[in-house]
This record gives structure tokens, C-alpha cells and sequence, in this order.
């Protein structure tokens, strides 16, 4: 061993990008040629940027997030001294993966998003994969899982087993985490035995229990915890700290949960005394609600439903109807599970019948959303992957024969091609996800994705942005008299309107229900309220055919802003052209108000 290592004498910058790629594969030997190429950089700025890289992607698994941030700051300051793009783009990735774990959700989103772009172009093969790996794992921390099972199985193209080091079994791991917040835990096992194959390969113990806890979820999940029994000793047995699997998400919670569906309530009461003494605490919601679940079941187990009850209230601020932020879709309908068999064992029928509904409903959304987004990604999946294998094999085949070359190089030129192609129908895919389906306009997620850097700009630029929001008059009396399709068909028209008529720069959304927001940048308030009140005129003479009835004399209200009115960000733009649609309202409707100043 010590004959091959060339460590001791190869250049800092070669060290540290070894050290890169040894992450996944080796953390122990990573860190250790990170520090020994830290120690000789010098004045290499890139060579202590990759060397910093990997001691901050270390800190974030084996420390925490704030001590990670510091690390990447470093690094990201040498990679702008040695102008280096690509190690710059993947300190990003990683500060908005360090900020997620510590639960700031869309701030990691914020930070992620803008570095898309330049990182598609900059960035090779894994560092691809990891800056795609990060977008998607954002989008799941939001529960997004289309966007989140489209970046994965870009990454998987990107990151495949023979240039991937190792990011391919963390795709394995995370497809298999994604799968089973939606239900399909057949699937995630799946993914989840790939991973560990293939871990076998690797020296990577943080990763292999990760890998460990899916499959331990997926078992309790699929009532065979007691298979998961070994799983658990294992996991609970590897030390949650920096010796062994790391502390950032000790899942000790996630351990009582699967021992007390095995029937061992001594093992679960421990992994719950582990779970509540936790180094680390950061703020995520599936620890305390899953730690809630636990010590709710433990109750259950000890025939004691009032303080399982009683648990579980401590948890309900991070179960909001609605979708607390961050809170996973599984751990929320298993929420619902164990409090409606809690409230059955206290013989409160008619509540445990109601919290059942409410995690059936949950349970349905899982389900669909599960079918819409496996299905496109799993047919994606199967094609790219076989692409790839048959790409890899004609690789190797290249090397060893010259004389074959140019037939495999046509081949070659035609997979190419076709992954080009399911490139475009996955961009295609993604522009679903962006679009509103009635009209075809932008949606709202859209708009608030694209808001900031429209808004960005504005300030660079110091030119004005407008927008303009618009709510149908009294279309609730279209429903009523003329049906709720003959709404839907009228709700197209105006996005028609709308679309035809402003310019190509101009974003045009549906804001939600009969509302819509016309983002126009350069443009200042007075001009966008001449536009509007332009389409209001011609929306007032329009008139519609619906079965024998016709439709004429409709309006609109609208409230219109600039950035030189609302200086103060882009949401108080949005608020300040919302408070003048509302003063549109009440002044009797059919009108386009602007704010003056604010
Ligand atoms: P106002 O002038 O005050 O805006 O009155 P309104 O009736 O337009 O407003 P209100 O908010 O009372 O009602 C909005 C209606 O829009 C109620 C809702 O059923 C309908 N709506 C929202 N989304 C859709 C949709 O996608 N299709 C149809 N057909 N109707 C929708
Ligand atoms: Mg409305
Ligand atoms: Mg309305």
C-alpha cells in the first residue's frame, strides 16, 4: 500500500481533488488528503479551496451546519482568488445543503436555484450530479417530489457507478428517502438493496447506515418491523457522532419507532432515552414529530392512551393542516395513524374514525402524487439507464479496439442523440411543473421562483419593474349561472388575452383562482397601468358564446406597482399591487387603480 500511495509527493492541487473524490467513497482517507493538501497548499488558492471543500462537506455530516458554512465560506473566498467556477458552484450547493439542515428550507432553495444554470455549463459527470442531487433535495425538504425525481435521475445520468465515486449509491439512498414519503416502499426497498450493494464497495459508514435507516423505515412501513430488528442494532450500534455515522440525524426516533412495532418495548424505550438526549438539536421537524410518534406508541404498547395522547399534542404545532413546512408527507399520515389507534384503544370511536379520514386523505395525496411523478421518472429512469450502461460499455470497447472506432462512434452519435432527446422531454417535464394547466400561463410557484432575481435585476439595472395584479369581477355569478365549466373555458379566454397581448419579456401568471399577475420589467407603473386598462377595454367589449347563452360586459379590477413606488422588496411590490386591487374593489370594480407612492 504505502509502494502506490503517491500522497507524500504529489502536487497540493492534485491532493486536494483526490480528496474530492475519495468523499464519497472513503470519508476517513478524504478528510486525511484534504488536511495533508491544507497543509502544503502555500499559496495555492485553489489547492486550499478543494481542500477546504471537503473538510467543509466533512464538518456537514460529522459537525454541524454553522461549523460547515464557515468552512465553505473559506473555501468559496480562495476559489474566487484562483477564479475556479466550478469549486465555487459546489460551495454554493453545499452552503444551501447546510442551510436545509438546519431547517431554513427556502433560503436553501433561494441559494441553490440561481447557480443551476452556470453549473449545467461549468460543472463535469459527479460534480454535476452533486450540484443536482442538492437542487433536488431541497425541492423533496419542500415536498416537490417531481422536481425533486426529475434533478435525481439527472444526477443518475450525470453520476452513473463508473465515474460517479460513490454519488451514485447517495442518489440510490436519497431516490429511496423520496420513494417512501410517497408510499412506495417496494420501490424504495429496491433502491434502498441497490445501495447497499454497492456500498460493499465502498468505505463509507455514515452512508451504509443511512442506507440502513430507509430500510428500516421501509420494513416498519410495510409491517415487517421485526426484519428490521438487526437493521436497528446495527444502526443503534454504530456511534452517532463523529467516530462513526455522525450526529446531524441520529434518527434515534426513527429506531424506537421500528422496535416498538417489532413488540420490544425495552429496546424502544432506550433508543427514545438516545433520541432525547441528542448532542445535536436542529430544528427539524420529522425528529420531533417522529420522536412524539414514539413516545406515543410506547404508551400504546404500555396500555396507557392518554399520555400516548398527551405526546402527541407536544408535536402538533409542527402539523399543520396545511403542510408544516418541512415536515415530511409520511411522518404527517403517520401522524394521523397512531393518533387515531390511540384515541380507538381509549375507546373514542368516533375521533379515531375522523383522525383515520385525515390520514387516508394524506395518504391519497401521497398516492397520486407518487403515481404522477414515478411514472415519468421511472420510464425516464429505465431508458437513461440502460442508455448509460451501453454508453459505458462502448466506452471501454473504444479503448481497447482502434479499428472499430469510427462504427462505435456513430453509435455512439446516435445514443448521444437520444439522450438529447429524453434531455428535452425532461425539460419538457420541468416546464410542466411551471405552467398552469387551464391557461397555460406561468403558475404561481413560478412566479415566486422568478420574482427575486426580476426583482434583482431591477436594482442592478436601476430601471423599474411593474406588476400588475388582476381579479375578475364577479365571476363567482359565471359559476353560479352558467356552470363551473363554462368558468373554466372563460378563464382561458383571459389567459389567451393576457398572453397574446403583452410582450415576450413580460411574465404572465395565474396567480391563483380568477387572479393573475403580470410581471413587466423596464417598465414603470404608469405604463402598466395604460396596458391594463388597454386590456380591460378590450375585455369589456369581448363577448363569449357558452351553449345558447351569450356572455357579455365583463371587467376586471386591477392594482398596478413599480420598484420605484415599492422600494422595499419584491414582496412588498406584490402587496403594494395587491392593496390597490383591493381599493379597486371597493370603489365599485371595472377599473385599474396605481399606487402614487408608498
Ligand atoms: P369579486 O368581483 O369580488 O372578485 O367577486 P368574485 O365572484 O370574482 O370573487 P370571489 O372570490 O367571491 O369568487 C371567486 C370565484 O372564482 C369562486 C371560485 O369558485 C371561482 N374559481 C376559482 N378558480 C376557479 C377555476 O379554476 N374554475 C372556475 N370555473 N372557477 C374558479
Ligand atoms: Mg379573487
Ligand atoms: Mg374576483
Amino acid at each position: 500500500m504505502a509502494a502506490r500511495d503517491t500522497s507524500s509527493t504529489a502536487a497540493p492541487l492534485r491532493l486536494a481533488q483526490r480528496a474530492w473524490r475519495e468523499l464519497n467513497k472513503d470519508s476517513a482517507r478524504a478528510i486525511a488528503l484534504a488536511d495533508q493538501a491544507l497543509a502544503r497548499a502555500g499559496g495555492d488558492a485553489a489547492a486550499e479551496g478543494w481542500a477546504r471543500i471537503v473538510r467543509g462537506h466533512h464538518l456537514l455530516y460529522f459537525a454541524t451546519p454553522p461549523e460547515s458554512r464557515t468552512e465553505l465560506a473559506l473555501a468559496k473566498g480562495c476559489f474566487e482568488r484562483a477564479g475556479d467556477r466550478a469549486g465555487w458552484i459546489l460551495c454554493g450547493a453545499l452552503e444551501a445543503r447546510a442551510l436545509w439542515r438546519e431547517g431554513q428550507f427556502r433560503a436553501a432553495i433561494a441559494h441553490v436555484l440561481p447557480l443551476r444554470d452556470e453549473g449545467m455549463g461549468v460543472l463535469r459527470n459527479e460534480q454535476r450530479g452533486v450540484l443536482l442531487n442538492t437542487i433536488a433535495g431541497c425541492y423533496s425538504a419542500q415536498g416537490d417530489s417531481e422536481q425533486a425525481f426529475a434533478y435525481m435521475y439527472q444526477a443518475m445520468r450525470d453520476a452513473p457507478p463508473v465515474r460517479g465515486h460513490g454519488l451514485d449509491v447517495v442518489l440510490h439512498c436519497n431516490l429511496a428517502h423520496e420513494l417512501l414519503q410517497l408510499g412506495d416502499y417496494h420501490e424504495a426497498l429496491r433502491h434502498v438493496d441497490q445501495g447497499i450493494e454497492r456500498c460493499s464497495t465502498l468505505n463509507n459508514p455514515r452512508l451504509l447506515s443511512v442506507l440502513r435507516i430507509n430500510r428500516i423505515i421501509c420494513l416498519t412501513e410495510l409491517d415487517r418491523a421485526p426484519e428490521a430488528l438487526p437493521d436497528v442494532e446495527r444502526v443503534r450500534d454504530h456511534p452517532a457522532d463523529a467516530s462513526g455515522r455522525g450526529a446531524i440525524a441520529s434518527h434515534f426516533e426513527t429506531l424506537a419507532i421500528a422496535a416498538l412495532r417489532a413488540g420490544e418495548v425495552a429496546m424502544g424505550d432506550e433508543l427514545i432515552a438516545r433520541a432525547e438526549s441528542r448532542a445535536v438539536r436542529v430544528p427539524i421537524p420529522d425528529e420531533h414529530v417522529e420522536l412524539a410518534i414514539a413516545r406515543a406508541m410506547r404508551a400504546q404498547a404500555v396500555g396507557d392512551p392518554a399520555s400516548g395522547i398527551a405526546a402527541l399534542a407536544l408535536a402538533a404545532p409542527y402539523v399543520v393542516d396545511a403542510g408544516a413546512e418541512g415536515l415530511s408527507p409520511r411522518t404527517h399520515c403517520m401522524y394521523y395513524r397512531v393518533a387515531s389507534e390511540l384515541h380507538e384503544q381509549a375507546g373514542d370511536n368516533a375521533q379515531a374514525l375522523a383522525l383515520l379520514r385525515r390520514a387516508q386523505q394524506l395518504h391519497e395525496r401521497r398516492a397520486q402524487l407518487s403515481s404522477r411523478a414515478r411514472y415519468q421518472a421511472a420510464s425516464l429512469q429505465t431508458e437513461l439507464l440502460q442508455m448509460q450502461h451501453k454508453l459505458a460499455e462502448n466506452d471501454a470497447q473504444r479503448r481497447a479496439t482502434e479499428k472499430s472506432h469510427a462504427e462505435l462512434a456513430s453509435i455512439n452519435r446516435e445514443l448521444s442523440a437520444r439522450i438529447e432527446q429524453v434531455q428535452s422531454l425532461e425539460r419538457a417535464l420541468r416546464e410542466q411543473a411551471t405552467r398552469d394547466e387551464l391557461t397555460g400561463l406561468f403558475n404561481r410557484r413560478h412566479l415566486n421562483e422568478i420574482l427575486p432575481a426580476l426583482w434583482a435585476a431591477s436594482q442592478r439595472e436601476r430601471m423599474p419593474l411593474a406588476a400588475v395584479i388582476i381579479d375578475l369581477d364577479h365571476f363567482k355569478s359565471v359559476n353560479d349561472h352558467h356552470g363551473h365549466l363554462a368558468g373554466d373555458l372563460l378563464l382561458a379566454r383571459f389567459g389567451k388575452l393576457l398572453a397574446a397581448d403583452t410582450r415576450k419579456s413580460d411574465i404572465v401568471c395565474r396567480y391563483g383562482g380568477e387572479e393573475f399577475c403580470l410581471l413587466m420589467p423596464r417598465t414603470d407603473a404608469v405604463t402598466a397601468r395604460r396596458k391594463a386598462q388597454a386590456l380591460l377595454e378590450r375585455w369589456q367589449a369581448a363577448e363569449f358564446k357558452f351553449d345558447d347563452t351569450m356572455l357579455r360586459g365583463l371587467s376586471f379590477s386591477a392594482g398596478v406597482a413599480d420598484t420605484k413606488r415599492a422600494q422595499e422588496s419584491a414582496t412588498q411590490l406584490l402587496r403594494v399591487a395587491d392593496d390597490e386591487l383591493l381599493s379597486a374593489k371597493r370603489l365599485g370594480r371595472a377599473r385599474v387603480l396605481m399606487a402614487e407612492s408608498v
